[in-house]
């Protein structure tokens, strides 16, 4: 490292370690508001900014952005806003004061093309680039297909600054691992890759998160950090893609998948996921994509794309299911009175992004259902479960929400015009459905007398 790159370097890692370096954070989501928060709280000066007014106003007022119960953020942040240490705005023109630059915002995959759609990280790459200064650590935390930090946010950066990455600033990718109601507790406490453009680079970082992350702090480089976050969450969609593999084959030889997989888990190293309703959530349906989206001409990905098809298909299959079960009542699903229970995308959240429950409505909609909606967790659909069965053909169960589990089956059953129960994540057995008066269909559970 020549001189003057030397107390380049030193001259920012003594502002990091001292916590006097002013840090700037693009995006002020579920990761960026907790991570501004944080390093206000480490005694940094930061300054968190976003496109969208609101958000700006409440965190301006000490007023968390995040909705649903996330344990200490709002007293935190109310905290850092008084203190002054941590302010917003919607003007980029603050990163010009900043030594530390964090972008945190959305990467979502286009439906149909799965590829990324990456307009809210180019907006936000330019409008940094416009005001970076020499010396400023850059640091990516959204989730980014392999190859985008050095393929894209580099030469970006260094297009709109006219300075050289590496030579004027550093640039990293630092992917988050944050999980809705518990987004201090992930950032603080999940070992954390810190993937360096340069070692220099990677060593800066390391020095910033050490302020605020409790675990380890894996150095290595942008592609590998960013092979490693878009596989991890790939590895989990293969995983459940296999569940859901073996559930439907047993749907078709009459077995109980749920039976299967409680024994092939005794086996030693074995560990089967829930076959189920549908993967949905902000970041395993679209991770995967990220993964395999710059593939090269010479590799096509066979097992990912496979997995995600399979994946998607079980919310379509839970429609069958219920096709099924109205068919066997002699009704058709047209006409017929649906009721589905859950429309979060995981159990016990009120996060309904991705939803396949989603998905399953806007087809039985298309097919001429009339469908009640209710989820314990959106207030949108929060009322009586009996009123949403009540006169219904087939109830649906599509999230395996804890309050589903005390449920009144006999009752509700009594509601019903007709007694279809259709199991998408096993909260009952069948004998329970049955005892009950239901004709129930569960996912996964073949039928022994067919
Ligand atoms: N799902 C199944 N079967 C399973 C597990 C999940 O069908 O066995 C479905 C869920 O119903 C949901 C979707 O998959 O619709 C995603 O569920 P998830 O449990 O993976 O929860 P997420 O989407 O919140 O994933 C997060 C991720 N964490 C981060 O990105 C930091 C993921 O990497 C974690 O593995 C996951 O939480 C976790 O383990 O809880």
């Amino acid at each position: 490292m020549n001189t003057s790159a030397g107390e380049m370097f030193e001259s920012l890692h003594a502002a990091i370690t001292t916590s006097e370096a002013t840090i700037a954070v693009i995006g002020l989501g579920f990761v960026g508001t907790p991570l501004a928060c944080k390093f206000a709280e480490a005694g940094f000066q930061v300054t968190g900014i976003d496109i969208a007014p609101t958000k700006v106003e409440r965190i301006s007022g000490g007023i968390s952005p995040i909705e649903g119960k996330e344990p200490r953020l709002k007293e935190l942040l109310a905290e850092q806003v008084r203190s002054g240490r941590l302010r917003a705005t919607t003007d980029y023109k603050a990163c010009s004061e900043a030594q530390v630059v964090l972008i945190a915002v959305e990467t979502p995959v286009d439906r149909r093309a799965k590829k990324p759609r990456y307009h809210e990280l180019r907006s936000a790459l330019a409008s940094l680039g416009n005001h970076l200064q020499a010396g400023t650590l850059v640091i990516l935390e959204s989730t980014l297909a392999p190859g985008t930090t050095q393929r894209l946010a580099a030469p970006l950066l260094e297009e709109a600054s006219g300075l050289s990455v590496d030579r004027d600033f550093y640039l990293v990718h630092s992917p988050e691992r944050v999980m809705p109601g518990r987004l201090l507790a992930n950032l603080e406490n999940c070992d954390r890759v810190v993937g360096g453009m340069s070692p220099q680079a990677a060593e800066l970082a390391v020095a910033l998160y050490r302020k605020v992350v409790k675990a380890d702090l894996d150095v290595t480089d942008a592609l590998t950090a960013e092979l490693v976050k878009t596989a991890e969450n790939a590895y989990r969609d293969v995983q459940i893609a296999f569940a859901n593999e073996v559930a439907l084959l047993c749907e078709s030889l009459g077995a109980d998948v749920w039976r299967v997989r409680e024994l092939v888990n005794k086996s030693p190293g074995r560990n089967m996921l829930y076959p189920g309703a549908g993967v949905g959530g902000h970041c395993i349906p679209k991770d995967a994509w990220l993964l395999i989206a710059n593939a090269g001409i010479d590799f096509h990905p066979m097992l990912i794309p496979a997995a995600r098809a399979v994946n998607d298909g079980m919310p379509p299959h839970v429609l069958d299911l219920v096709r099924r079960g109205l068919a066997a009542e002699g009704k058709e699903l047209e006409g017929s009175r649906i009721a589905v229970l859950g429309y979060a995308y995981l159990e016990n959240t009120d996060d309904s992004r991705n939803s396949p429950s989603e998905v399953l409505v806007d087809r039985l909609q298309a097919l001429g259902a009339t469908v009640q909606i209710h989820d314990p967790w959106i207030a949108a659909y929060n009322g009586d479960v009996s009123k949403a069965v009540s006169g219904s053909d087939a109830v649906i169960i599509m999230v395996a929400h804890d309050a589903y589990r005390s449920l009144d089956l006999a009752g509700l059953c009594k509601l019903m015009r007709t007694p279809v129960l259709v199991d998408g994540r096993r909260v009952f057995s069948p004998s329970q459905a049955e005892g009950a008066g239901f004709s129930f269909f569960g996912l996964g559970i073949g039928d022994r007398k067919g």
